[in-house]
């Protein structure tokens, strides 16, 4: 059985965690995490806070703090978010990390090594009014591609191209908004990502029909416009510095020139995705120190390393924008550790154990808020921290992930949140769970009832239900979100209409025996409920376990086998509290009015 490795797109420290974020990342990912290990695979979900690169420096200077005394507070921030929305990360790391700060410089110093990594003396942005270079996003202007006047220097977040600084039209520093810039000479390091091209398509070939279409034709849309070879080092203090003294000579014999890399660091986008890895190592770490260990790289190289992770599937989780990182830019990274390319263009493996690759990619559009963009600035959308102060984390999980962007965006308005959330949640399953709860602590002491014979309805139960728990794991499995959420329910309607037809309350007054199968019938169903809810809506599926007598939601069922027929006769149950309240008309009127609506769209 495989062992399943899970990253979700690292949240930048410095970022507005809006609901898009969770939505289109952490979430989905802690879903199937969930779903994996309850299907008893060994399963580790990282994530970990993006910290270096513009985006935190320019926070930092906002929030007048030293940048990693920011970081820091930025981190615990947004991992107590994550947990507040019952993310089951087994670790939640840091770019800035000692581990991940080794990591980059020997990937780097492999890189060199092997002849990836050329330098290059560059044009850079230098602002005379802020009397610095202006990398990525320091610079702000019109985008040569699609006209959007807001572009940052390192990406349009309009059109999603990758830009850089010196491309944008009208450029204006993002420190102080002057336009007195000119363009200076600085020495840096580029990654040769074209001499990757062929490679990178024919894997990205091979995924096509697996993986989703948004996410290998953003990828072959990359490499159709021709790849280009990527600056991986910036004039900025915060980052991984460049080790570059340490590195020997590349293949032609030549060493770095330290002195020209003299203070730069390595470009965000080069050392994030390395945090993957180096928040496994700092997870490993962390274990072996919990358990008065020595640490060993054995217990996080298993999970990326062949041949130890030989058996390791490895599923990224990310929103669109992500994808040009995640299907060329790290995999050349580590392929240009992986393998050898001779001055003929011929590939073989290198001496090192090699790293692995992303097996399944899952990408996704955007959330937006009435069909406009989730803006602080412009105070509409309500945030991940707004939201938990709202509502419980589960009436969140469920709608977004009911309404995962996945085959184009998707929107939120406070109305059909309210519908949906008060349908599927409070009317079908809580509905369901605290009926017949109640009607057995109030006709059968509050027991399982014993005794009696299933008849046709039982077996037609069975038999649809064991039928969609197939359609829901093959869902699950592909990481469909929308239909593994709508499969659910359906399997959720099955049992408020058995319980219809079967009616033990009125079937209690003339046979009770028949009333006691329903009941113990329709118990089971609430248990299998818990289970195949457990991954979207953890907490409540916790509570309905523990008003059945079970510490922990059982694991996921494997078919028909005791799908209805887990509980034991005679064991003692309580109905649990309401589960999910309503959402009303004047929480939406309210809520509207703080947060924006239609209206601001
Ligand atoms: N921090 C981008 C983002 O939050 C970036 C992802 C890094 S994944 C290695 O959209
Ligand atoms: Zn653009």
């Amino acid at each position: 059985m495989s062992r399943i490795l899970i990253t979700s797109a690292l949240p930048y420290a410095a970022g507005a965690k809006h609901l898009g974020n969770l939505a289109g990342s952490m979430l989905p990912a802690d879903v199937y995490a969930r779903f994996q290990r309850a299907r008893g695979r060994e399963t580790l979900y990282i994530c970990a806070t993006d910290e270096h690169g513009t985006p935190a420096e320019l926070a930092a200077v906002e929030a007048g703090l030293p940048v990693a005394e920011f970081c820091a507070l930025a981190h615990d921030k947004l991992h107590a978010m994550g947990r507040g929305f019952g993310m089951s990360w087994d670790h939640f790391g840091r770019s800035s990390s000692p581990q991940n700060r080794k990591l980059t410089q020997s990937f780097a110093q492999q890189l060199w090594e092997a002849g990836f990594i050329e330098e290059r003396v560059t044009q850079q942005v230098y602002s005379l009014a802020d009397k610095r270079f202006l990398p990525d996003r320091y610079v702000i202007g019109t985008c040569p591609h699609c006209g959007y006047e807001a572009a940052r220097g390192d990406q349009c977040e309009n059109c999603t191209r990758v830009l850089d600084p010196a491309d944008l039209i009208k450029p204006r520093s993002a420190l102080s908004g002057s336009t007195e810039i000119e363009i200076r000479d600085s020495k840096h390091l580029f990654l040769r990502q074209s001499l990757f091209a062929d490679r990178l398509r024919e894997g990205i070939e091979a995924k096509r029909g697996t993986w989703p279409n948004l996410v290998t034709s953003i990828a072959l849309k990359w490499l159709d416009e021709g790849l280009q070879d990527r600056g991986i080092t910036r004039d900025l203090q915060w980052g991984v510095p460049v080790n570059a003294a340490d590195w020997g000579p590349n293949p032609d014999g030549q060493k770095p020139d330290v002195a020209g890399l003299e203070g730069k660091v390595f470009y965000v986008w080069f050392d994030a995705p390395i945090e993957y890895i180096g928040a496994t190592w700092e997870w490993a770490d962390a274990q072996a120190a919990a358990e008065g260990r020595a640490p060993k790289d054995e217990d996080w190289e298993r999970w990326w390393r062949q041949p130890g992770a030989a058996d390791v599937t490895y599923v990224e989780f990310m929103g669109k924008d992500n994808v040009p990182f995640h299907t060329v830019g790290f995999p050349c990274t580590l392929m240009g550790i992986n393998e050898r390319r001779d001055s003929a263009g011929r590939w073989t493996p290198s001496s090192n154990a090699p790293w692995k690759l992303v097996d399944d990619l899952k990408g996704f559009n955007w959330l937006d808020y009435y069909g406009g963009r989730f803006s602080t600035s412009q105070k509409r959308g309500v945030f991940m921290d707004q939201a938990l102060e709202l509502l419980p984390a589960d009436y969140w999980r469920w709608w977004l992930i009911a309404n995962a962007p996945e085959s184009s965006d998707s929107t939120f308005a406070w109305e059909q949140f309210r519908d949906q959330v008060n349908a599927d949640l409070a009317d079908v399953l809580g509905n369901f769970v605290n009926r017949i709860c109640k009607f057995a602590e109030s006709r059968f002491e509050g027991k399982v009832p014993v005794g009696g014979e299933w008849g046709d309805l039982e077996t037609k139960l069975q038999a649809d239900v064991s039928a969609k728990l197939a359609e829901l794991t093959g869902h699950m499995e592909t990481r469909e979100f929308r239909k593994s959420a709508t499969t659910l329910r359906q399997i959720w309607v099955l049992g408020n209409q058995y319980l219809t037809e079967a009616a033990p309350w009125t079937a209690f007054k003339t046979d009770p025996v028949r009333a006691g199968v329903s009941v113990r019938v329709g118990l089971n169903l609430v248990a299998l409920f818990a289970r195949l809810s457990a991954p979207f809506i953890p907490a409540t599926a916790k509570v309905i376990a523990e008003a059945l007598g079970d510490a922990e939601v059982a694991g996921w069922p494997s078919g028909e086998g005791d799908l209805l027929t887990s509980l034991e006769p005679g064991r003692a149950i309580r109905a649990p509290d309401v589960l999910f309240r309503k959402v009303e008309d004047t929480q939406v009127a309210e809520w509207r009015e703080r947060f924006g609506g239609a209206e601001t769209a």
